[in-house]
């Protein structure tokens, strides 16, 4: 049983109202932490990121939602001025928030690659900066886990904009684990393969595409959030201490299974 192991634990979970996100949220909420459910600005976010909040303060946890862009450094900023002010400090960042817009390569505009990579690389340094100063100056130590994913380890005809910004989240990661081990704050990636998620759902409902992924994956299915948060919630622990620089492929089986 793991319920207990972040009691005491304040923990920023971004993108957090959907998918991924939400279950990395709803599990470290279980296992005892305070959490703060980030989410964007996009209409209905509010209500997904209301309802996880609700549901895990019925379920006897504490939570709470900010909303902040986290490719927006003044919002990023807001959002850590707010956990500073109402929680004191932060002992978990989860760098969730990340968007992956299918698009074929011939068809790739600028602003979409600048979003993507606003979003999934800048949100994850901006996020980064401001906890693990916090972190530091508090002198406890602390867990950034970031979502990478096997897309900084493979390329996506679809992902030409994504998967350098999963690669680099990856390689941040890297370095950080060397600038705060010093610290006593590890940092690693978390690197889900494919995770059924509202990212996602509609190019599965091309025919054929679902059978043909599950078809590469050992296990036989794609995955689930809650597949992904066992990872995140065990690099959250004490458990974890002595990993950092590190990343968990949370894939089935797909990445190895090439032949
Ligand atoms: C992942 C992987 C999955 C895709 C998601 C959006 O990195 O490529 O197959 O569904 O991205």
């Amino acid at each position: 049983m793991t319920e207990g192991r972040l009691k005491g634990k304040v923990a920023v979970v971004t993108g957090s109202g959907r998918g991924i996100g939400r279950a990395v949220a709803e599990r470290l909420a279980q296992d005892g932490a305070l959490v703060v459910v980030n989410f964007p600005g996009e209409p209905g976010e509010a209500d997904h990121a209301a309802s996880l909040v609700e549901e895990i303060r019925r379920a006897g946890g504490e939570a709470w939602p900010v909303e902040a862009d986290v490719s927006q450094a003044d919002q990023v900023a807001r959002l850590f001025d707010r956990v500073a002010a109402d929680a004191g400090y932060v002992d978990i960042l989860v760098n969730n928030a990340g968007i992956c817009p299918f698009q074929d390569w011939w068809g790739m505009t600028e602003a979409l690659w600048d979003r993507v990579a606003a979003v999934n690389l800048k949100g994850t340094f901006l996020c980064s900066h401001r906890a693990s100063r916090m972190m530091r100056d508090r002198g406890a130590g602390g867990r950034i886990i970031s979502l990478s994913s096997i897309s900084a380890l493979v390329g996506g005809a679809l992902q030409t904009h994504y998967t350098p910004t999963k690669a680099g989240v990856r390689s941040l990661m890297q370095s950080l684990a060397i600038v705060l081990g010093p610290y006593g704050i590890t940092c690693n990636s978390v690197m889900p393969g494919s995770i059924l998620t509202d990212i996602n759902r509609a190019h599965y409902e091309e025919p054929g595409l679902r059978a043909r992924d599950e078809a590469r994956i050992p296990v036989g299915r794609l995955g689930q959030p809650r597949d992904v948060a066992g990872a995140v919630a065990f690099l959250a622990s004490d458990e974890a201490a002595y990993i950092t620089g590190a990343d968990i492929l949370v894939d089935g089986g797909l990445f190895v299974n090439l032949q």
